[in-house]
């Protein structure tokens, strides 16, 4: 109950932060985009991560004024980057089935100026085994648009196929836990050939989560993963202040 009074505070009193963690092609390593990651800047415990907190944002009808708040900044954020690079958003499956949900994803964009075309939402694989009829007008409303979405942790859920099956799925992120064994552990190895195989054979960009070294870049490149993302191209960090970037270029 105190966290979610700090939680309210926080909403109204600029406590929140998005970090950013880039998305790379793997063949040159050209920057593609970054994903949003939301933090919390607390005035006595420091900065937290969001399992401190998304649980219970979620558990107390604030998600819909968290979620709106990582829509805004986020497409604000983006719409000064240079053109090619787009912005990856999480959203919580209670947001997307909210009423007003697509509407609100319109109105980010519209006040940013963002094109709708560089805005990609990660939804997970539950989200979509429990998709009511509000999600997936929701996920139609935004995807007509010119949004896409990505479907995250590829390959943990129960549903995976059933996620690509049932929604209009642009993008797969194979799950930093198989990255983690691909080079080491031949089964994983396996597994991760086949997704590799599943999204491409659907149509699908992949792309390989939690990359911490140069073998597991090489061993995905080799087997045809086109794009990357974790500490070994660039941590989650905030966004440069623009007199930090200004001193950077002098
Ligand atoms: O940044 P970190 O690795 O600590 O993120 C932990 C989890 O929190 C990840 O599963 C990520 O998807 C989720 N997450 C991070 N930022 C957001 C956000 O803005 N909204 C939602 N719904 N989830 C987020
Ligand atoms: O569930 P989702 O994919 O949205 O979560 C992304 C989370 O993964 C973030 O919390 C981020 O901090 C974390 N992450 C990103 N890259 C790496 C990595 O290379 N290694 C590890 N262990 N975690 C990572
Ligand atoms: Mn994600
Ligand atoms: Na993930």
């Amino acid at each position: 109950l105190q966290l979610e009074t700090d939680l309210r505070r926080a909403l109204d009193g600029n406590e929140l932060r998005l970090f950013y963690q880039p998305i790379v092609s793997l063949a040159d390593e050209t920057l593609l985009g970054y994903e949003a990651l939301i933090r919390w800047q607390h005035p006595t415990r420091g900065l937290l991560p969001p399992g401190a907190f998304l649980d219970a944002a979620e558990n107390n009808r604030l998600t819909s004024r968290l979620g709106a708040w990582v829509l805004r900044q986020a497409c604000t954020d983006a719409a000064g980057w240079p053109a090619g690079l787009r912005v990856h958003v999480n959203v919580s499956a209670r947001h997307l089935a909210e009423e007003g949900f697509s509407d609100l994803v319109a109105a980010a964009l519209d006040e940013s100026g963002l094109p709708p075309e560089r805005l990609e939402l990660e939804i997970t694989e539950s989200t979509a085994l429990f998709a009511a009829e509000a999600t997936l007008q929701a996920v139609s409303e935004v995807t007509e648009r010119g949004v896409t979405l990505a479907l995250d942790d590829f390959g943990t859920g129960y549903s995976a196929i059933t996620a690509l099956h049932r929604l209009p799925i642009h993008t797969v992120k194979i799950d930093r836990s198989f990255v983690a064994d691909v080079v080491t552990r031949p089964s994983t190895a396996a597994l991760v050939q086949g997704l590799l195989n599943l999204g491409q054979g659907m149509g699908l960009q992949v792309i390989a989560e939690g990359i911490e070294d140069l073998d597991q870049a090489d061993w995905l490149r080799r087997h045809g993963c086109a794009m990357a993302q974790g500490y070994a191209f660039g941590r989650p960090a905030p966004l440069p202040s623009r007199a930090e970037a200004l001193m950077a270029e002098v």
